[in-house]
């Protein structure tokens, strides 16, 4: 086993567990992360392209970028990660699953209650008018696209550095952080803020952080737990282990 007894003890008491997912967790679903080796952005410094300025300076450069990664992230699958993540929100009462991913991967799986900080890769908006286009066709992108009704800029529904995030969101997330009894943080660097503050909020109001990642994290020196490996292979431990403990219980 790769985790401690303590773990599936205070999972199997908790009523509200609350999960932070970052890129890691789409890793084994053939996404690339954002950082480190063999991050994404090794290529493309995220400050660089992820920020309003970079998209107005060069909008078709930022296009190209999210053109590619939309048609990576249709091309591939959910992963046992994301699947157990659908049973835990099954299994507890209070249940909240916050993502950082835009990769739709989640939804996909089967999750119904999913927080999306950063937006959704697969939406799109005239940064003049703000119309929102859903379906944006990629087949027929060269270039930027325009706004049927404005002729505006049409950009991702993303949030980049320097943007706030979706009204309200933050403040949900932020709430089931206080009350969860359980917070897992999962394939994230958590060095982006605000999302990277939630586990310590969680920690401040007493509930048992653990960090699901192949690395440490900053964040693991203060979590009370970090399990090493790979999320689609620990989460669908997690999950059964659970599911012994309870019917040994009965
Ligand atoms: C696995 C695995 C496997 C691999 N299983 N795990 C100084 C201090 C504090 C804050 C700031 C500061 N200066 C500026 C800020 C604010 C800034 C910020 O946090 N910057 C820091 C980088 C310093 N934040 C913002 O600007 C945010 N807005 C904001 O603060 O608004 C208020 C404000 C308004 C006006 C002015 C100033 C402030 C917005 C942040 C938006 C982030 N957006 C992005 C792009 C989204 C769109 C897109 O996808 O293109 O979101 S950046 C990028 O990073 C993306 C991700 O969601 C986010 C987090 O990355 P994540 O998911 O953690 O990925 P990685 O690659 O870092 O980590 C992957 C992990 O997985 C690793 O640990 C691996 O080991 C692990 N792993 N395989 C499990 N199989
Ligand atoms: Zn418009």
């Amino acid at each position: 086993m790769k985790f401690s007894e303590t773990l599936i003890a205070k999972l199997s008491q908790a009523r509200s567990v609350c999960v932070l997912t970052g890129a890691g967790i789409s890793a084994e679903s053939g996404v690339p992360t954002f950082r480190g080796e063999e991050g994404l952005w090794k290529k493309f410094r995220p400050e660089e392209l992820a920020n309003f300025d970079a998209f107005i300076r060069n909008p078709d450069l930022v296009w190209e970028w999210y053109a590619y990664r939309r048609k990576l992230i249709q091309d591939v699958r959910p992963n046992p990660g994301h699947y157990a993540l659908v049973e835990m929100e099954e299994r507890f009462p209070d249940f909240t699953l916050v993502t950082q991913n835009v990769d739709n991967l989640h939804r996909r799986a089967g999750s119904r209650r999913v927080f999306e900080l950063h937006g959704n890769i697969e939406r799109s908006y005239c940064i003049e008018c703000r119309t929102f286009v859903p379906e944006l066709k990629l087949d027929e992108l060269k270039g930027t696209p325009r706004c049927e009704k404005c002729g505006g800029l049409i950009r991702p529904d993303v949030v980049w550095f320097g943007e706030l995030l979706p009204p309200g969101l933050f403040a949900e997330a932020e709430a089931a952080a206080m009350r969860c009894g359980v917070f897992l943080s999962i394939g994230t660097s958590a060095v982006v803020y605000p999302a990277a503050s939630l586990p310590y909020t969680a920690l401040e109001h007493g509930a048992y952080v653990v960090v699901i990642n192949p690395e440490r994290t900053d964040l693991s020196s203060h979590a009370q737990e970090t399990v090493l490996g790979k999320a689609g292979e620990i989460l669908p431990l997690l999950v059964h282990g659970l599911s012994a403990k309870s019917k040994g219980d009965v």
